[in-house]
C-alpha cells in the first residue's frame, strides 16, 4: 500500500522531478548515525540545570543559592541579580491593540507559571547541576492563578502581570462586522457551536537542547541548538545577550522533530549560552521530557463561539466568530500570529462567503507561553468552520457533502477575494472531495449506516474539506501585518570545479525531507545528476541568511530560492559555454545539463564541464568573473494555499464510548509534488497528529495552575496501533506564485484531521442528538455526551442507550 519508493540510482534527470526518491536522509537517522544536539560533547564541558518555579503564580520574596553554591562539583549558581545583558525575551509579531509584558531570562519577583525558571546551577555533571538546583531555596508567597483564557479576562480575574490592567493581551478582529450582522439578520436559518480547541503539548522525539562555547581569544560563541530557524534565534539572542551577530554562530545539527516547537527564542537557550561565556566552560543543557511539557510553548487553547447564516436554501451568507485564545504567561516569538492572523483569515475555509466577522481576544494566563504548533491557528480556523459547516447541514437536513459542494468557492473563481483579507491563488475544491467520496464508497456507505443502525451499530461519516496557507509572503505584506522579520528566503547554489554542487539554503529542516527534495529541485534545474548534489541547512556561517522551517513554508519559498539561483547558474554557464563554443547566447539551447548550439548538437559542452572552466578562467567571456556559483533572496509574491478532502469513517459504541476506526481517507493539493513519498509521510505524520488532538491529547491545568498531564503517562500522545491504515490520494492544482507552482503539505493532516474525526464520531451519534463533544473524544468523553444528550430520554434514547440499538420504539431514529 502506498507510493513505491525509487532508489537514488535509478533516478535521472529527465524525470528527477516528481520521482518518490527514497529519503537521503533516513540511513543515517534510523542507524544511529546521526548526530543531535545532546549527543554533542565537547572537553571540559559542564552542564546546566535550571530551577523552576513549582508554583503558577507566586511572588518570590528571596532566592538563597548558598547550599547550592557549597556544592562539590558546583561551578556556579545563578538568579536574575547575576544576568549583565539585556535579557528580555522579545515578541517577533506586533499587533495595534497588543500588550508585551516584559519577559526576562529568569524571574526576579514574580513566578507566572508553573515552570519559569528563577535560578540556574551549572556544574561538572548534568545530575550534579539537578542536584544543586534541588537544593536552592526559594521563598515563595503562592498567588492565585488562572489558565482558562475566557476566564482570565473576566473582571477579578487573578491579574498575571501586576503592570497591566487585565489579562487582555489585546483585542483583535477581521471582517465587516455590520455586513455580518446584517447577514444574520436576514439569514432564513443559523447554526451555532460553543467549542474548545484545547491546549495541546508538543512531542518532538528530541526535547530542547544547547551546547554553547564560548571562545575568549576571538569572542566568538557558538551555539549548537534544537532550532527551526538558526538564523532567526541569532538574530533574536545577539540582542538577547548583547552578543555582536557576526560573533555568534548558530547550528542546528539534526532535530529529532518540531513541529513548531523550536520556532521561538526561549530564555533557556539564551541562559545556557550566557552561562558559557559567563564560566568560559563549553555547557549543555537538555530538557527532560517533563521540563519540556512545563516550559516549551504549547498549542492551540481557543474557547470559540461561531455562527453561521444560512438562505432558505442552505446557500451560506455570513459566519460571525468569537474567539479567547490563551496565550500564557508570556509572549512567545510569534505567538501573536497565531490566533489572529494565521486563524482570522482562514474561516472562509473553501467556501464562499460573502460576509465574515472574526473577533479574538488573547488572554494572558498562568500557563506555559503558547505559539505555533503544527498548523498553527489553522486548525484552530478550520476546526471551527468544518464544525459550523457540518452543523449547517444539519440545519438545512442536507447531505453533508453536497452542502459543502453548494457552497465550495467556485472552481472559476480564483484568484478568491475572501471577506477576510486573504486572496486564494487558486483552486478547485470538487474533484477532492469527488475522490475522497469515491475512496471511501460514501454512497453505500450511507445504506451500511442505516443498516447497522437497526442492529444497534454507529457508523459515523465526517468530513473536512480544509484549505491551508502557506508561504506567507511577501515580506512587505507581513510587515504590514506586523511581522518583525522578512519572510523571503535564501538560497546559494555553489557548482564545484569537478561539477559537483553543493547548495545552500536558509530553511532549517528537521524531518521534512528536505536534503532530498531540494536536491531534486537542483538537479532538475541544473542538469546535474542527483547523486552530485548536497544540500547543507541549519548553520549560520555557511549559509548567507535565512528564515527557517515553519508555516510550510520551505518547498514554496525555500525551494524555489533554490530554483531561482540554480536558474541564474545556467544563466551564466550558457554565457561561459557559448564563449567557448563560438556561437552567440541566443543560438545556444540548454537541456538536461547540456548547452549545445542549436542546430549543431554535436557543438555541446555539459553544465559539468562548464563549472571546471569557469574556475580555470583561461579563456572566459569579457565582463564575466571565474567561479559558478549564484545566491538569490527569493521574495514570494503571495501565500500558496493548499487544500483537500479528508474523510474518517468510524464506529462509536454508544456503551463504552469506544471509537474503532473503519476508514480514514486523505486526498490532498499541494500542487506539483516534488516527492510524492514525502508529500505522503508529511500527510501521514499529521494526520497522525491531527488524530492526536481530535481523541487522545490535551494539556489540563488544575486549579492552582498545576500541570496535571506533566508526563508522557498522564498526556496521552498517540502510538501507532492508534492511527489507522490510510489511503492518500491528490489533485494537482499549481500555484501561480512560484517558480515551481508548488503549495507546502507540512501541516496539512493536521489541519485537516480533527474535525474529520469529531464530525464522524457526532455523525455516529446522531441517533442521540449528540451535535458536538469537545475534544479529546476519550471514551469518558463520548460516554457522557451520549448520556447527557438533552434528548437521550425524551425520544426514547434511553431506551436506545440500554438496548444499544439507538432506534426508538416506533421504529426510527432517535
Ligand atoms: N514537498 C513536496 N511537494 C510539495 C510540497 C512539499 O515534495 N508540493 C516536500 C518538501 O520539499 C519538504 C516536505 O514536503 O521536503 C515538507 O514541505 P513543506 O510543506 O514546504 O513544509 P516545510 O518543509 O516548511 O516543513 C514545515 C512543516 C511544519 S510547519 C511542521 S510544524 C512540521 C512539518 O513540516 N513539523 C515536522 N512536518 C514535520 N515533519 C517531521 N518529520 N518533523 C517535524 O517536526
Amino acid at each position: 500500500m502506498g507510493i513505491e519508493t525509487i532508489e537514488a540510482d535509478d533516478l535521472d534527470v529527465e524525470s528527477v522531478l516528481g520521482s518518490a526518491v527514497e529519503r537521503r536522509e533516513d540511513p543515517s537517522l534510523i542507524t544511529g548515525e546521526a548526530e543531535y544536539t545532546d549527543d554533542i560533547q565537547r572537553p571540559n564541558m559542564a552542564h546546566m540545570s535550571v530551577l523552576r518555579s513549582q508554583y503558577g503564580h507566586a511572588t518570590i520574596n528571596g532566592v538563597d543559592t548558598s547550599d547550592a553554591e557549597a556544592m562539590d562539583g558546583v561551578i556556579g549558581v545563578y538568579t536574575a541579580d547575576d544576568l549583565d545583558v539585556p535579557g528580555e525575551v522579545p515578541t517577533g509579531w506586533l499587533l495595534d491593540s497588543l500588550k508585551t509584558p516584559a519577559h526576562p531570562l529568569l524571574a526576579g519577583e514574580t513566578a507566572r507559571y508553573q515552570g519559569d525558571g528563577i535560578a540556574v546551577a551549572v556544574a561538572e555533571e548534568r545530575y550534579i547541576a539537578s542536584d544543586a538546583v534541588d537544593a536552592i531555596d526559594v521563598d515563595y508567597d503562592r498567588r492565585d492563578a488562572v489558565t482558562d483564557p475566557k476566564e482570565a479576562v473576566n473582571e477579578g480575574a487573578p491579574v498575571v502581570h501586576d503592570d497591566l490592567d487585565d489579562n487582555t493581551a489585546f483585542d483583535w478582529e477581521i471582517g465587516d462586522a455590520d455586513e455580518t450582522d446584517a447577514a444574520f439578520d436576514e439569514a432564513a436559518h443559523t447554526a451555532e457551536i460553543d467549542l474548545t480547541n484545547q491546549r495541546l503539548i508538543p512531542n518532538a522525539m528530541e526535547p530542547r537542547a544547547t551546547v554553547a562555547e564560548y571562545k575568549p581569544g576571538t569572542e566568538e560563541l557558538e551555539v549548537h541548538m534544537t532550532s527551526q530557524n538558526p538564523h532567526l534565534h541569532r538574530q533574536l539572542m545577539s540582542g538577547v545577550l548583547d552578543v555582536p551577530e557576526h560573533k555568534l554562530h548558530i547550528v542546528a545539527p539534526n532535530v529529532g522533530g518540531g513541529f513548531g516547537n523550536k520556532i521561538g527564542h526561549y530564555p533557556d537557550e539564551a541562559l545556557a549560552s550566557w552561562c558559557a561565556k559567563e564560566t568560559e566552560r563549553p555547557v549543555k543543557w537538555t530538557a527532560t521530557r517533563s521540563e519540556s511539557y512545563l516550559t516549551g510553548t504549547h498549542g492551540r487553547d481557543h474557547v470559540t463561539h461561531g455562527e453561521l447564516a444560512m438562505d432558505e436554501k442552505g446557500v451560506i451568507t455570513g459566519m460571525r466568530v468569537k474567539t479567547y485564545a490563551g496565550m500564557g504567561a508570556y509572549l512567545s516569538t510569534f505567538a501573536p500570529a497565531v490566533p489572529t492572523y494565521l486563524y482570522g483569515t482562514l474561516l472562509s475555509g473553501q467556501y464562499d462567503i460573502p460576509a465574515i466577522h472574526c473577533n479574538v481576544v488573547g488572554a494572558f494566563t498562568n500557563s506555559a507561553p503558547v505559539d505555533a504548533y503544527r498548523g498553527a491557528g489553522r486548525p484552530e480556523a478550520l476546526y471551527a468552520v468544518e464544525r459550523m459547516i457540518t452543523l449547517g447541514a444539519r440545519e438545512m437536513g442536507m447531505d453533508p457533502a453536497e452542502f459543502r459542494r453548494q457552497n465550495f468557492v467556485p472552481s472559476d473563481d480564483f484568484p478568491h477575494q475572501t471577506p477576510v483579507a486573504v486572496e486564494y491563488d487558486s483552486g478547485d475544491y470538487e474533484p477532492a472531495l469527488d475522490k475522497a467520496l469515491e475512496a471511501v464508497g460514501y454512497d453505500d456507505l450511507r445504506e451500511r449506516q442505516e443498516e447497522l443502525r437497526e442492529e444497534g451499530r454507529y457508523l459515523g461519516i465526517g468530513f473536512s474539506s480544509y484549505i491551508e496557507a502557506c508561504g506567507l509572503a511577501p515580506s512587505e505584506l507581513a510587515g504590514q501585518l506586523g511581522a518583525q522579520a522578512g519572510l523571503w528566503e535564501s538560497g546559494l547554489v555553489r557548482v564545484h570545479p569537478t561539477g559537483k554542487v553543493t547548495a545552500f539554503c536558509g530553511t532549517s529542516g528537521h524531518g521534512q525531507g528536505h536534503e532530498t527534495t531540494y536536491a531534486q529541485i537542483v538537479s532538475d534545474e541544473l542538469g546535474i545528476p542527483y547523486d552530485d548534489i548536497e544540500i547543507v541547512e541549519g548553520d549560520t556561517d555557511e549559509i548567507p541568511q535565512g528564515m527557517g522551517t515553519y508555516g510550510s513554508r520551505s518547498a514554496a519559498v525555500g525551494g524555489s530560492a533554490l530554483a531561482t539561483s540554480s536558474q541564474k547558474v545556467v544563466e551564466k554557464a550558457k554565457k561561459i559555454a557559448a564563449h567557448q563554443l563560438e556561437a552567440s547566447e541566443e543560438d545556444i539551447e540548454f537541456e538536461n545539463g547540456e548547452f549545445a548550439v542549436a542546430g549543431a548538437p554535436e557543438r555541446s559542452m555539459h553544465i559539468q564541464d562548464v563549472a571546471a572552466q569557469s574556475y580555470l578562467a583561461h579563456d572566459m567571456p569579457d565582463g564575466i568573473e571565474p567561479g559558478l556559483e549564484e545566491t538569490s533572496f527569493y521574495d514570494p509574491d503571495n501565500f500558496v494555499f493548499p487544500f483537500g478532502t479528508h474523510i474518517a469513517v468510524v464506529e462509536v459504541d454508544p456503551d463504552t464510548g469506544e471509537i474503532e476506526f473503519e476508514n480514514y481517507v486523505a486526498v490532498d493539493d499541494v500542487g506539483p509534488q516534488i516527492n510524492p513519498k514525502i508529500v505522503e509521510g508529511q500527510v501521514h505524520g499529521g494526520v497522525a497528529q491531527g488524530i492526536g488532538q481530535a481523541l487522545y491529547e490535551g494539556a489540563e491545568y488544575d486549579d492552582n495552575a498545576q500541570l496535571v498531564t506533566g508526563s508522557m503517562q498522564d498526556y496521552t500522545v498517540p502510538k501507532a496501533e492508534h492511527i489507522p491504515t490510510m489511503e492518500t490520494d491528490s489533485t494537482v492544482t499549481p500555484s501561480p506564485h512560484n517558480p515551481l507552482g508548488v503549495k507546502g503539505v507540512g501541516e496539512a493532516g493536521t489541519i485537516a484531521a480533527p474535525q474529520a474525526v469529531v464530525n464522524a464520531v457526532t455523525d455516529a451519534l446522531q441517533p442521540f442528538d449528540v451535535d458536538h463533544i469537545d475534544m479529546p473524544l476519550t471514551g469518558e468523553a463520548v460516554w457522557r455526551a451520549v448520556n447527557d444528550a438533552p434528548d437521550a430520554g425524551a425520544e426514547g434514547g434511553d431506551e436506545a442507550i440500554a438496548d444499544g440499538s439507538g432506534i426508538d420504539e416506533d421504529g426510527g431514529e432517535n
